[in-house]
């Protein structure tokens, strides 16, 4: 078995990183985690990411990623190392690895299942990820942020896209367990990410019930996706409850506690020790 190369993985709570960082984890394969968070001069339209732990600045982290985004994927150090964004291409990168690990996530070798995994990675990160949770989310990518109607306009063209996207996915998952083929690939692990990016959204689970079966039922996927569940909970306590999705994207919100990922139905109160579990998992 091929040993792993050193691997570094910027990701930030709540934030798309999850993918690959779950890939890591069901894989076993070792890495080393950065964890990010909003700068204090950061917004959702300037977003500033700096190192959760004071150990690297914004302005630090543009010299690794010049969009400033994660996921990002350091392999190697020193000078041979090398930066992989965009994470279709960080997923396909972990996955890769983790089949060296004996770990096939990128299902059956042939021409198809290849171009089915690119589809799926592209679209759910290009289209649902990038003009619909964005649009959603961070409007202020999309237009000027200090007009308050036109906001709640890109807001809702981006809950329309997602709306849309969901209903896509679900049509494709009918009568299916698994995304690409019969068996648990990458794709499934995206889409566990985006359901519960919009599981508190009225009447989810009836609107889209192939989907909310094989992923917000916990006790039901939790076999397919093994060793992801614990780290899940520490990811989506602050982004996906932020009540009001404010400026407090990456930080605490104590009020509404989160999800149990082990212990399905149950929701669990923050601690302030909670960011510090979010790292000891690793
Ligand atoms: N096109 C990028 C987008 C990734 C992205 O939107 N990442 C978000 C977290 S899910 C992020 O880094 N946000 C911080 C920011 O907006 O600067 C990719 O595919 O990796």
């Amino acid at each position: 078995m091929a040993t792993p190369p050193p691997l570094t993985l910027y990701s930030c709570k709540g934030s798309c990183a999850f993918i690959p960082h779950a890939i890591l984890a069901h894989a076993g394969v070792p890495f080393s985690l950065v964890m990010m968070k909003q700068a204090p001069d950061g917004n959702r339209t300037n977003s500033r990411l700096e190192a959760a732990d004071g150990s690297l600045s914004h302005e630090a982290f543009l010299t690794i990623n010049p969009r400033g985004y994660v996921p990002t994927l350091v392999v190697g150090s020193g000078p041979d190392a090398e930066i992989i964004t965009e994470l279709p291409a960080v997923v396909t990168y972990v996955a890769s690895v983790a089949a060296d690990q004996g770990h096939n996530l990128l299902g059956a070798p042939d021409h198809l299942t290849r171009a089915r995994i690119a589809e799926w990675l592209a679209w759910t990160s290009g289209t649902l990820l990038m003009t619909g949770f964005a649009a959603m989310w961070r409007p202020g990518r999309f237009a000027d942020d200090s007009d308050a109607a036109t906001m709640e306009n890109v807001k809702r063209r981006g809950s329309e896209v997602v709306s849309k996207s969901f209903a896509t996915i679900d049509g494709k998952l009918a009568g299916k367990h698994f995304a690409v083929g019969d068996g648990l690939t990458v794709v499934d692990f995206a889409l566990y990410l985006y359901w519960w990016w919009w599981d508190d959204e009225p009447d989810v689970e009836t609107r889209f019930p192939n989907y909310a079966h094989d992923s917000s039922q916990y006790h039901l996927y939790y076999p397919k996706t093994s060793n992801i569940n614990p780290i899940l909970g520490p990811y989506r306590w602050d982004f996906v409850y932020d009540p009001d999705l404010s400026n407090t994207f990456y930080t605490f919100s104590q009020e509404r506690g989160f999800f149990d990922p082990i212990s399905p139905g149950a929701f669990r109160t923050n601690s302030p020790g909670s960011f510090e579990h979010a790292r000891g998992i690793l």
